[in-house]
């Protein structure tokens, strides 16, 4: 990892008055969470998961997509956070205690954020925790649900889906709220773990370069973002974060 642009980046973060984070799978992936985009092994290695997580995929398959989360959830509630999650509730607590402002607006469903400690944190994907009732809109936890069978059904014999923002779905208006109030007033902006190509929450990186804030990206890979931010650091969230929060505030 190249110290200067460590040192750079935590210079960046101490002087920083408003940050906003937007978390994309790369975060969780150091927790054995897989990624949206690289390549599944078994059972779900033929699925596509542009093709699953559409509302038109549960609609003609809901036990396919309903096992497919399921799936998903059980690999979720064995991980635990990891370093990255870590560093970013660090972050969040040093930066409000010293009278900062801080977002965190995650695509992940996994609840991993949350786990670690950060607060407030921005769902925009929604979450795999709670399914609804396609029929009367009820919530459900999901570790309240049967999965003995499939697919899924209430109570009242409608359908369980879970909780999340499908492509071709609009995204929840009050995380579009908080994500548009964080992003028009950042003086800092870090991209961290996503490919950067899902819309609304890939444009929010553009909104925080319109007024001005600085941009910084840590990702293994670069995206299509990589050449227009400010600071690109390339590599694992899981090691960059935690020696950037170390550096920005305890050294
Ligand atoms: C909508 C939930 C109105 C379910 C997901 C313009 C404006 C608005 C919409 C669109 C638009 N253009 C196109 C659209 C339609 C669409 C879209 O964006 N399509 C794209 C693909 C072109 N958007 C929508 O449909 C949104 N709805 O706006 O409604 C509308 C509708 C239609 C048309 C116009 C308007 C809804 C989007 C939400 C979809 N739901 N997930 C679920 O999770 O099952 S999105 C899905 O992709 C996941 O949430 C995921 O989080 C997200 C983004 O993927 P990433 O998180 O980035 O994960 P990925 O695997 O891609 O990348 C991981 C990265 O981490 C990699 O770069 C890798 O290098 C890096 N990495 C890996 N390990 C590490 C690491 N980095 C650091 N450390 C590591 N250890």
């Amino acid at each position: 990892m190249h110290d200067s642009g460590l040192l750079r980046a935590a210079d960046m973060l101490r002087s920083a008055r408003s940050v906003v984070v937007l978390t994309g799978a790369g975060v969780s992936a150091e927790s054995g969470v897989p990624t949206f985009r690289d390549p599944e092994e078994g059972l779900w290695a033929k699925y596509d998961p542009m093709e699953l997580a559409t509302i038109g995929a549960f609609e003609r398959d809901p036990e396919l997509v309903t096992r497919w989360y399921h799936w998903r959830f059980e690999r979720c509630s064995h991980c635990r956070p990891n370093p990255a999650h870590t560093a970013l509730a660090l972050m969040q607590q040093r930066i409000e205690t010293h009278g900062g402002a801080f977002a965190l607006l995650t695509q992940n469903i996994d609840g991993l954020h949350q786990r670690a400690g950060s607060t407030g944190v921005v769902e925009l994907h929604g979450t795999i925790l709670t399914w609804r009732c396609t029929k009367t809109g009820r919530h459900t936890p999901m570790a309240d649900i049967d999965f003995t069978s499939y697919p899924v059904r209430s109570e009242a014999g409608g359908l369980l889906r879970p909780n999340v923002v499908w492509f071709g779905e609009m995204l929840a208006p009050e995380a579009v709220d908080a994500a548009e109030r964080a992003v028009g007033s950042c003086d800092l902006f870090l991209s961290v773990g996503t490919s950067a190509v899902v819309y609304p929450a890939a444009g929010y990186i553009e909104q925080a370069r319109s007024i001005g804030a600085s941009t910084i990206e840590v990702n293994r890979d670069p995206t299509p973002v990589t050449a227009a931010v400010d600071l690109s650091l390339q590599g694992l969230a899981g090691e960059i974060l935690p020696q950037m929060v170390q550096r920005a505030f305890e050294s």
